[in-house]
């Protein structure tokens, strides 16, 4: 019975390592240094899938893939249906934020009832974001370098994801409001819980021993 685990390249492949180390599962070649979309493992059981980071709910929920590792922005943007979430990893943090241009008065424009353009990749959350403080806004769907919008006037302000704060601060924009706390969780697909129970709970396991979550 083979396992297969969808994860991106980048922060959450190598965040993941440390996780799937402690499950006994080693991959056999770095994705950052391959083409290849299948990686092998120690495990002649357990495969890699590698897949845009958005893209992973969707291989899991359809049973592509049984497991995978995606932050809690992808997930609430792709709503989560098929999808079981028993863990938060705790890993690739960072937070999702209104920015603004620096010297935009923020806090003026929402109490005197201006419609803001907002450009973001991540509309569902910025819409109810706006809904549940009553700001009328108009979003704009970006699918990257969502800080080069308000300064070329193609928006007012940006929901976007911010870590160090350094591309902020590189595009003279500054952060006005905290929208929520982002870490990554593991999803797993319903179906394949239930089917591959045996393969996947030692998985789920480990990884809730490294997360301080042991059952
Ligand atoms: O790059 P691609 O379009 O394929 O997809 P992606 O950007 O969604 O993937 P990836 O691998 O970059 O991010 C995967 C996950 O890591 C995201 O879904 C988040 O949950 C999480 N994460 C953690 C981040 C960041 N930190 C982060 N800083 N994702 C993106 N960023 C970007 C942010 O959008 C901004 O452009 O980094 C920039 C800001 O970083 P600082 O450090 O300058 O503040
Ligand atoms: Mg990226």
């Amino acid at each position: 019975m083979t396992l297969t685990i969808a994860l991106s390249k980048g922060r959450i492949f190598e965040e993941t390592l440390p996780l799937l180390s402690a499950a006994g599962i080693v991959p056999a070649e770095d994705p950052d240094a391959s083409r290849k979309l299948i990686i092998d493992t120690n495990h002649p059981d357990v495969r890699l899938v590698i897949v845009r980071a958005s893209d992973v709910p969707t291989y899991v929920q359809y049973g592509a893939a049984d497991l995978g590792i995606a932050g809690r922005d992808v997930l609430i943007e792709h709503g989560g249906s098929g999808l079981y979430h028993p863990l938060d990893l705790d890993i690739a943090r960072c937070r999702m934020m209104v920015a603004a241009p620096e010297g935009f008065d923020y806090e003026a424009a929402v109490r005197h009832g201006a419609r803001l353009k907002v450009a973001t990749k991540y509309p569902r959350i910025a819409r109810e974001h706006f809904a549940r403080k009553g700001v009328h806004v108009d979003i704009i769907k970006l699918y990257g370098s969502m800080e080069l919008a308000p300064l070329v006037g193609l928006s007012d302000v940006i929901v976007d994801l911010v870590s160090t704060g350094g591309t902020l601060r590189a595009n003279k924009l500054a952060a006005v409001e905290h929208i929520l706390d982002i870490s990554s969780r593991l999803v797993v697909n319903q179906a394949a819980l239930k089917l591959k129970h045996d393969a996947i709970q030692p998985v789920l396991d480990a990884f809730a021993r490294v997360v301080g979550e042991a059952p």
